[in-house]
């Protein structure tokens, strides 16, 4: 297979695993790398062996034959530099969460609409191994239809350690967070016509929200709570970063419990299997879930961008999720129920 030449825009804590999990999938050849520190760029280049690196973006996509760039940079930076590759008529792979708001979110899938490139996002979450293994238990329909589905992702890991900057952010869980898990909501069940949420901010050290309560009504007429938090400091049980889900259907029950446990209930009685992500040599341990669940999520935007298949997460399908998650910040802030749909 011919290797896709890629340029990375940004060299922080999620390019050193989206770098080697696009290595992963054996169709991207990382070219060059920006960052606007040039020594986080030559730390990266050094340790991937990346030919060249830049501290001026424009410069490197004037310079570089570039076949698509992958931008994993703060939220704040996505639309000027999805912008700038649309000028330089690059195809481009966009970080979640995508934008700082709905309007700029919109903007940017305009922008490469307009340019004729396309925008995929680099959603992971849906692609980890154990919900997408829930996710063929509902699609076997073995527990009937399901009518209420519990998503929960609540722990004390101390995350502003690796990621300093999510304790500035001013609009914190649910952006950082409730990207993934909304997306994962609808990944599951489809589209929601409402929702409720409310908000707590636990740590007092900063900026923005750590715990979200969102009841998404959705389209089919279920009910999924969904729970988040970074707030609790003592759990009995916590494993970052893992996603509890339950959902209960009209045939039986079906739950993703902690340590990748699927247990599914139907009149037969409970049948148990466990289903945990494979574990990569350049992952950290810590995040093995979700560092796994980069592979398929790229392999799944490598082959958009060949012209072999559809992105699930285009920059389309994502403004969808994008709205939930603004929706969420309306519904917390006006204590009102916000309709998507009629
Ligand atoms: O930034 C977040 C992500 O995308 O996955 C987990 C995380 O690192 C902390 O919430």
């Amino acid at each position: 297979m011919q290797k896709l030449r890629c340029g990375m825009i940004g060299a922080g804590f999620w390019a050193r695993f989206q770098l080697p999990g696009w290595y992963e999938t054996g169709g991207v050849d990382c070219v060059a790398v920006y960052n606007r520190t040039r020594s986080r760029a030559e730390w990266l280049a050094a340790r991937f062996q990346i030919p060249r690196v830049y501290d001026d973006a424009e410069e490197m996509l004037r310079k570089e034959q570039l076949e698509f760039v992958d931008i994993v940079t703060g939220v704040e930076t996505h639309a000027p530099f999805v912008e700038l590759a649309a000028r330089h008529r690059l195809p481009v792979i966009c970080q979640k969460p995508m934008a700082v708001s709905l309007a700029e979110a919109e903007r940017m899938v305009a922008v490469c609409r307009e340019a004729g490139v396309p925008l995929y996002i680099n959603e992971n979450w849906r692609w980890q191994t154990p919900i997408r293994a829930l996710k063929q238990v509902l699609d076997s329909g073995v527990i009937g239809t399901p009518f209420r589905a519990r998503i929960d992702m609540i722990s004390g890991f101390p995350v502003f350690a690796n990621q300093p900057f999510l304790k500035e952010l001013e609009e914190f869980i649910l952006t950082d967070l409730g990207s993934h898990t909304l997306d994962t909501a609808r990944f599951l069940f489809g589209e929601a016509r409402s929702l409720y949420c409310t908000t707590q901010q636990v740590h007092t050290d900063i900026r923005g929200e750590d715990c979200a309560t969102i009841l998404l009504n959705m389209d089919s007429g279920m009910s999924v709570v969904v729970e988040m938090a970074y707030a609790e400091n003592h759990l009995e049980r916590d494993r970052f970063p893992e996603t509890a889900i339950f959902v209960e259907g009209n045939a039986g029950s079906a739950e993703l419990a902690l340590d990748h446990w699927i247990r599914v209930t139907t009149e037969e009685g409970t049948h148990i299997r466990r289903v945990p992500p494979p574990r990569y040599e350049w992952a950290d341990p810590a995040y093995d879930v979700v560092h796994s669940s980069i592979v398929p999520c790229q392999a799944n935007l490598l082959a958009a961008l060949r012209g072999e298949g559809q992105a699930e997460t285009s920059g389309e399908d994502n403004l969808k999720t994008v709205r939930l998650v603004f929706g969420c910040y309306e519904s917390a802030r006006t204590n009102q129920v916000v309709v998507l749909r009629r």
